[in-house]
């Protein structure tokens, strides 16, 4: 069986045609119901911002959302073909000193597009609060939603340097977990599927919060999309 029939057959697609066909995050993915990063070709590609660039006023302005996604994460997209291109270049040439350069930029690439497609996505312009069954699982793992807030809001104001608080899932526990992600690639745990991530590279607040970035994460909390969080989780679990 080939994969794509592989994938036909298989439940991981009846998971994805369970969320509603409207919903930015069902529109930005793949048939095995993660995340389109890529064309049919395996370039990287920056799928459209699901909203216009004032969308997430006044808690994230008009100006920083357009940098940030034009130039940050549409650079990191341009950069990962260049870094696949220049690895295979490498090994053709038998430049093997150049491949160790190379996969580590395509770790910290690859990472920041992955991170940033959930980032536009998780985001909404108005207040939403966790329900049903991710409600019930913060309250399991954590609990209490505001015991989750608390942990996450102080992991990522807390990043030394530039990076992401996380909320993922861990599919070999079977338990939502936090990350304190340093950059865009480092402090993770294997498997973890990421559901709701927070940006605090200095891009994402500078221009509107100056060096105030526990403000603008306590402001995140306005503009937080938890019905996409549990879509993410819902597929999450049938992805593992
Ligand atoms: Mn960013």
């Amino acid at each position: 069986m080939d994969r794509k029939s592989f994938l036909q057959n298989s439940s991981i697609l009846a998971g994805a045609s369970i969320l509603p066909a409207t919903s930015v995050f069902a529109q930005n993915l793949e048939s095995n119901g993660i995340d389109k990063l890529t064309d049919a070709n395996g370039q990287f590609i920056l799928q459209p911002l699901p909203y216009s660039n004032n969308y997430l006023e006044p808690y994230m302005d008009e100006e920083t959302t357009h940098l940030h996604y034009t130039f940050h994460h549409g650079g990191a997209v341009k950069a990962a073909n260049t870094d696949m291109e220049m690895i295979r270049k490498a090994m053709d040439s038998k430049n093997y000193e150049s491949v160790d350069y190379w996969t580590k930029k395509l770790s910290f690439h690859f990472s920041s597009h992955v991170l940033h497609s959930i980032f536009w996505t998780n985001l909404n312009n108005k207040k939403t609060n966790p329900t049903g069954q991710l409600l019930k699982d913060i309250e399991k793992d954590f609990g209490s939603y505001e015991r989750l807030k608390t942990f996450i809001s102080h992991t990522a104001k807390n990043v030394d340097g530039a990076g992401w608080g996380i909320l993922g899932y861990q599919p070999y526990s079977r338990k939502l977990t936090i990350l304190q992600c340093e950059n865009h690639e480092k402090l993770t745990q294997w498997g973890v599927v990421p559901l709701l991530v927070i940006d605090v590279w200095e891009h994402a607040y500078y221009l509107k919060y100056k060096n105030k970035r526990a403000d603008f994460v306590d402001a995140l909390f306005n503009i937080i999309n938890w019905d996409n969080v549990a879509e993410r989780l819902e597929t999450a679990k049938k992805l593992s």
